[in-house]
């Protein structure tokens, strides 16, 4: 009988924290998650960051985007969800520039703006510069350091020499752009290879493959090619595979779905370099929450890498940074 009392107390006691702990966390808040795309796994895996930091605080987690990386089918669906008034949106800018106007709506609408993974005009905000300044935080990778890493890992990999290009989405998106600026800003530092003109792809994997065939027929000595992001990465190696040149031309990949593992163990990837999207999304809603609850936010949160070679991706430590799907 004594013990069933104790453990009632307990239980009770257990009961009250938990109240208490909502009541200390703050005003429940209501999140609108807007990806880049939503069958993308990187956002995707950044969904279930977010909604575990949402769980954590009793808050409310809208995820709605669009099918496509565009921002044409983006601004439509950012519409909706101001029409419905949350607290706060965070979002994936799919244009530095195309996003600014339809998102100072939001801002005018009194709802707070945080931009994940993506940003929009120069990226410092709450400067007090310009148009694109007003989004409270910007919670994402280094994009121009695995720029960066990429082109060092592909520098070893060619034997620093040879052409090389980037298979890249286009032009306008800050995350690839700055890939694309980390990856020839280290080139530079390795004379003996030359950096071919970038190839567009549109986020289309079948493109970046095709594209890779065509950069190889010009370039028959084309020793590699850095896919920027997940598309361009798998489509890269798809075409280095269909042309029959897996281990000829070299692979770094930015972006870790479950399919670039195998890619990976037989070699036709050397480097995929994971982004932590989980955590993009876990620490966007905390910031989100803090933010409508009146706390001062930083204006960047950085988040990390994990590098994904043959050798560790078998280590749980490393593989379980792939992304869900
Ligand atoms: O690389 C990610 C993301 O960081 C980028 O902004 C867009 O492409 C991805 O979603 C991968 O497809």
């Amino acid at each position: 009988m004594l013990k069933k009392l104790g453990v009632a107390a307990a239980a009770l006691a257990i009961g009250a924290l938990a109240a208490g702990s909502a009541d200390a966390a703050g005003k429940k808040t209501t999140i609108a998650l807007i990806p880049g795309l939503t069958t993308d796994a990187f956002y995707i895996t950044m969904h279930k960051g977010a909604q575990a930091a949402a769980d954590a605080l009793g808050d409310t987690l809208i995820f709605q985007g669009a099918p496509d990386f565009n921002p044409v089918t983006q601004v439509p669906v950012l519409d909706a969800v101001i029409a419905r008034h949350p607290d706060v949106i965070l979002i994936a800018p799919t244009d530095k520039v195309q996003l600014i106007q339809p998102l100072q709506k939001a801002f005018q609408a009194g709802i707070l703006v945080i931009t994940v993974d993506t940003f929009i005009g120069n990226g410092h905000y709450q400067t007090g510069a310009g148009t694109g300044d007003f989004p409270l935080s910007y919670v994402a990778s280094d994009n121009i350091l695995g720029g960066q890493i990429a082109a060092r890992a592909l520098a070893k990999s060619v034997g620093d020499k040879g052409k090389v290009y980037v298979s890249n989405v286009k032009p306008g998106v800050s995350t690839t752009d700055q890939r694309e600026e980390g990856f020839k800003s280290e080139m530079k530092l390795h004379p003996g290879i030359q950096v071919l003109e970038t190839q567009f792809n549109d986020d289309d994997a079948n493109k970046a493959a095709s594209q890779l065939q065509s950069v190889l027929a010009r370039n028959p000595d084309l020793a590699g090619v850095f896919g920027a992001n997940l598309f361009s990465a798998l489509g890269a190696a798809n075409g280095v595979k269909q042309a029959g040149a897996a281990g000829k031309v070299k692979v770094a990949a930015f972006d870790a779905p479950k399919s670039i593992v195998e890619p990976l163990k037989t070699g036709l990837v050397d480097i995929a370099i994971a982004q932590h999207p989980a955590e993009i999304g876990y620490f966007g809603v905390i910031a989100a929450h803090a933010a409508f609850n009146g706390q001062s936010i930083p204006v960047n949160i950085g988040t990390g890498f994990t590098v994904m070679t043959k050798e560790n991706i078998d280590d749980p430590q490393v593989n379980r940074y792939l992304y869900s799907d």
